[in-house]
């Protein structure tokens, strides 16, 4: 009987350190195994991009609110880094655009500015986040911006 119990004690020693070391081994790979994942998912993206060279490159369609209002549609937009077309369509009668600058308040590109019609235009962007917005002065502050994280 002792040495069932010894055997018994030991398999359950056994188990309980196996199934810790199963914890912290799976742990501690995936975290590194995550940040390759991305370094490598960057790489692949950047090689992607230069590969494309905007060619099937990325679209974004801005929309100016078709009620009136001084906003468009949609406030958060996001695109992957490289050459990206910016789409806008201005249902209103009342001029907008679509400018884009990064954090640091430089703009990057910008359609034209246009009233009852679309314009697009092509950028190029690094991955960060930036502010698209319509230059008429005012309609920026009444609203008319929002936020592009590019990946
Ligand atoms: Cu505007």
């Amino acid at each position: 009987m002792n040495k069932v119990a010894a055997l018994l004690a030991l398999a359950l020693a056994a188990f309980i350190l196996v199934a810790c070391g199963g914890d912290d081994s799976d742990t501690t790979p995936t975290g590194g195994g995550e940040t390759t994942q991305e370094a490598e998912t960057d790489g692949q993206e950047n090689a992607g991009g230069g590969a494309e060279g905007g060619g099937a490159g990325a679209t974004l369609s801005f929309e100016a609110d078709p009620e009136g209002a001084l906003a468009y549609t949609a406030t958060e937009a996001t695109a992957k880094a490289g050459k990206v077309t910016v789409e806008f369509d201005n249902p209103q009668s009342l001029t907008h655009d679509v400018a884009i600058e990064d954090s640091s308040g430089k703009e990057v590109g910008a359609t034209e500015l246009i009233a009852d019609s679309s314009d697009s235009t092509t950028v190029n962007l690094k991955p960060g986040t930036y502010t698209f917005f319509c230059s008429v002065p005012g309609h920026r502050e009444a609203g008319m911006e929002g936020t592009l994280t590019v990946e």
